[in-house]
């Protein structure tokens, strides 16, 4: 019976997602529950409603990799009715058991006891770093062109591997905002047939520290102040820059955190890095150092510092809602994942560049980057608690192909990440929570511990012996077995030091300065001012500034002069290096799926052209988002966004289709952004969109009644600000504006 209830069900969830879809527009994508909801309770028992289009969960698997066949809704809740955990149906769940409706509850209550003992143990422990993140399920398809240098099969041409990857800050707890100024990770898992494969990185290819027992040291620093516990996810206090002042190997990391790379426009547009040299393995045993790098499609973008500043109170799941959405409305992310091979000779340098060094790049321009497969993103996870945080990366998961090198940083890693599981996820077998299940044969002699899902067969998990027949037996080439690489290990004192080469700390930082355009080495000048001038105390402010003569006097003198303090002179020769063109954000064009367009409509629009720009934004892939003086519907068009709940952080873009005049709630004591009263005949909320926009360097746009806003909002005829005479000949000018990420030409620069 509840099968031909699921069925009626599904009838019902798909004609109302037909009649939403002529209706209300539900391409506007964020609508959560996979069906819209009635206003009454439902009461007629049916099973539970199917995932959305847009969700995915880990395929299922046993604990030991074999296939099931089973839907991943089997890991899902069954059946119509409420039950207890052991299934037996209940039939109430709003009272407790009691000696008489004003009684004493009853320790027998079970049902009472089951449900809030669960409950007192929903949470564990969030990650010592990465906390905050967003998972997203894909595909990799690979080239075929790694084939030479590696025999990891899922490199194969055209093989497709299932992958999980989640994004996180680093600083932050799991409920800071995502537009903080910090470090992004990238971790993908590849669950190729031959074991899963962790490619751990990060958005940026340098780290602060070159050896992992630094690790505690910088995350102490970067962490809130141990006494106050403030400040949340930054790195604008006195204990991050007292460390990174102090211990210089730091500062090329900074100085990316303090580029625009600290603040992305969205996951889409990351680029993601390996960071360490790996060792790559062919199946001739010929081998080659490698770093990963991961290319987005549409470019690498960021936010502007007071955008990302407002979204973390407007918007603090900015870039999560931003990936789900992004994958519901069908623009997928994707990245082509590519390798820089070095030649694997005794001295692990490449040009001159410590390859172990993971304070280190090697330019684009000595190494390219070779594209070797794509990687797309288009499931969102059905259940954030069981797979985006019970997702366990570790370094130390290769196949056969891909070997570590000495780099002391990832030496470190190898060690951490199984060990902060076991706290972090309750036991050892977390490899077989269904997101970690392997998508190859497990056939390992590791037994028991807590939350043993799987029902080992056998009575000998030791080798060698007879009684199981030998199994499991050791594999060879032939049968994939992984290749740990024979390197020869030299002669060496043992010794807590570091190499004489890993001695260089500013050259890099100054590469990457002098590779930055003018716009960009003005973001990165203010991004230390503001961070700097977060700090109390002066000695360190005094210390870092040391730092930065050491990398460019101009960039020191730019931040000297915001602090109030003299600029010193540098205490190292200048290093000459050459820019890297290849690092910087600005200057091309990308495409521009998936990005959103504000529209402005009031009652005097011309709604037929707004209806008609709304669908070509659609077709050309991005969202359009109504914004209006009341919600509901203007003409027969839905509203997105009031001038209430609408900020400009949320668009891409801006389009005016109206002049509208100040709604019933533009009062400073209704709506803090309608700020002091004024004879505007303008809502003044517009207008602070428009200004806002403006500021934040996005296309702006206006034609009919429109056109009057930008003149009241005092941008008329600047850069990036267009009109036309239908919305259809504004739109086409605006996308071509958005093609190069922002307007910059708007602000000239002060720093050349
Ligand atoms: Fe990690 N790192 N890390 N890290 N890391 C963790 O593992 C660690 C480093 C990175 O989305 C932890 O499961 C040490 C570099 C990402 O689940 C922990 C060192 C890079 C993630 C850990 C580093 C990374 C982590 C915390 C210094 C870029 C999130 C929770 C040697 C290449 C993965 C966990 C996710 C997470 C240790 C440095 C990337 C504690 C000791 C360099 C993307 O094990």
């Amino acid at each position: 019976m509840s099968s031909n209830f699921a069925k009626a069900a599904k009838n019902a969830v798909d004609a109302a997602a037909e009649k939403v879809a002529d209706v209300l527009a539900p391409e506007v994508p964020g609508a959560p529950g996979s069906a819209p909801p009635t206003v009454a309770e439902p009461t007629t028992p049916h099973d539970p409603l199917p995932p959305g289009k847009e969700q995915g969960a880990p395929e299922t698997r046993t604990p030991t990799g074999a296939r099931t066949g089973a839907p991943s809704t089997a890991n899902g809740q069954q059946g119509a009715f409420l039950t207890t955990s052991q299934g037996a149906r209940l039939r109430d769940t709003d009272h407790s058991l009691k000696a008489g409706p004003r009684g004493p509850v009853l320790l027998q209550d079970h049902h009472l006891r089951e449900k809030i003992t669960h409950f007192d143990h929903e949470r564990i422990p969030e990650r010592v770093v990465h906390a905050r993140g967003a998972g997203a399920h894909g595909v990799f398809t690979a080239y075929g062109t790694a084939e030479g240098v590696t025999r990891a099969g899922f490199l194969k041409k055209g093989r497709e591997t299932d992958v999980f990857v989640r994004f996180s800050t680093v600083l932050g707890s799991r409920g800071s905002a995502d537009t903080v100024r910090d470090t992004r990770g990238f971790a993908t898992k590849f669950y190729t047939d031959e074991g899963t494969f962790d490619l751990v990185g990060n958005n940026m290819p340098v780290f602060f520290i070159q050896d992992a027992i630094k690790f505690p040291d910088v995350i102490h620093a970067g962490k809130p102040h141990p006494d106050r516990e403030i400040p949340q996810a930054q790195s604008a206090h006195d204990t991050f820059w007292d460390f990174v002042s102090l211990h210089t190997e730091a500062q090329h990391h900074t100085m990316w955190n303090m580029s625009d790379r600290g603040i992305p426009r969205s996951f889409r547009t990351m680029e993601g890095f390996g960071v360490h040299s790996f060792r790559l393995v062919n199946s001739a045993g010929e081998t080659v150092l490698a770093k990963f790098h991961w290319k987005p499609r549409l470019g690498v973008h960021s936010l502007v510092w007071e955008e990302a500043q407002l979204l973390g109170g407007i918007d603090p799941d900015f870039h999560r809602r931003d990936l789900y959405d992004a994958i519901e409305a069908g623009a997928y992310p994707e990245w082509e994942l590519g390798i820089q091979v070095f030649p694997d000779i005794p001295e692990e340098t490449f040009a001159g560049i410590d390859l172990l060094d993971p304070t280190k790049i090697v330019p684009e321009e000595l190494a390219p980057v070779q594209p070797v497969g794509k990687l797309m993103l288009n499931r969102t996870p059905t259940n954030f608690f069981a797979e985006t945080e019970q997702v366990a990366f570790h370094v130390g998961h290769l196949p056969p192909g891909i070997d570590v090198t000495n780099d002391p940083l990832l030496q470190g890693r190898l060690f951490s990440y199984v060990d902060t599981q076991l706290t972090r996820l309750g036991g050892p077998n977390f490899s077989q929570i269904p997101i970690n299940r392997p998508h190859a044969a497990v056939n390992d002699m590791l037994r028991d511990g807590f939350h043993q899902d799987a029902v080992h067969a056998g009575v000998a998990p030791y080798r060698p012996n007879s009684l199981d027949g030998g199994n499991p037996f050791p594999a060879g080439d032939a049968e994939h077995a992984f290749v740990d690489v024979p390197v020869t290990v030299a002669e060496a004192p043992k010794v807590r030091a570091n190499s004489a080469s890993f001695d260089d700390h500013h050259s890099q930082a100054r590469l990457f300065w002098l590779s930055m355009s003018p716009v960009e080495k003005e973001h990165i000048v203010r991004a230390y001012t503001f961070e700097l001038g977060k700090c109390y105390h002066q000695a360190i402010k005094e210390r870092q500034l040391q730092s930065l003569a050491n990398i460019d006097p101009v960039l020191c003198a730019q931040v000297a002069t915001g602090l109030g303090l003299p600029a010193p002179e540098p205490t190292v020769p200048l290093a000459d290096v050459a820019p890297s063109p290849a690092l910087s954000q600005v200057g091309r064009q990308w495409p521009t799926d998936g990005r959103t367009i504000g529209i402005v409509v009031g009652p005097d629009s011309d709604l037929d052209g707004v209806g008609q720009v709304r669908r070509e934004v659609f077709a050309v892939g991005m969202v359009p988002l109504l914004i209006a003086p009341h919600g509901g519907m203007v003409g027969d068009l839905p509203v997105q966004r009031t001038f209430a709940t609408g900020r400009s952080v949320e668009f891409d873009a801006l389009l005016l289709a109206a002049a509208p005049a100040p709604a019933p709630d533009a009062l400073p004591a209704s709506d803090a952004k309608a700020g002091a009263a004024d004879s505007a005949s303008v809502d003044p909320r517009v207008l602070l969109l428009v200004q806002e926009c403006w500021r934040h360097a996005k296309a702006v746009g206006a034609w009919g009644a429109g056109v009057t806003v930008l003149d009241q909002a005092g941008v008329t005829g600047t850069p990036g600000v267009v009109t036309g005479d239908s919305g259809t000949e504004v739109l086409t000018a605006v996308r071509q504006l958005m093609t190069a990420h922002r307007v910059w030409e708007r602000f000239p620069a002060s720093v050349a």
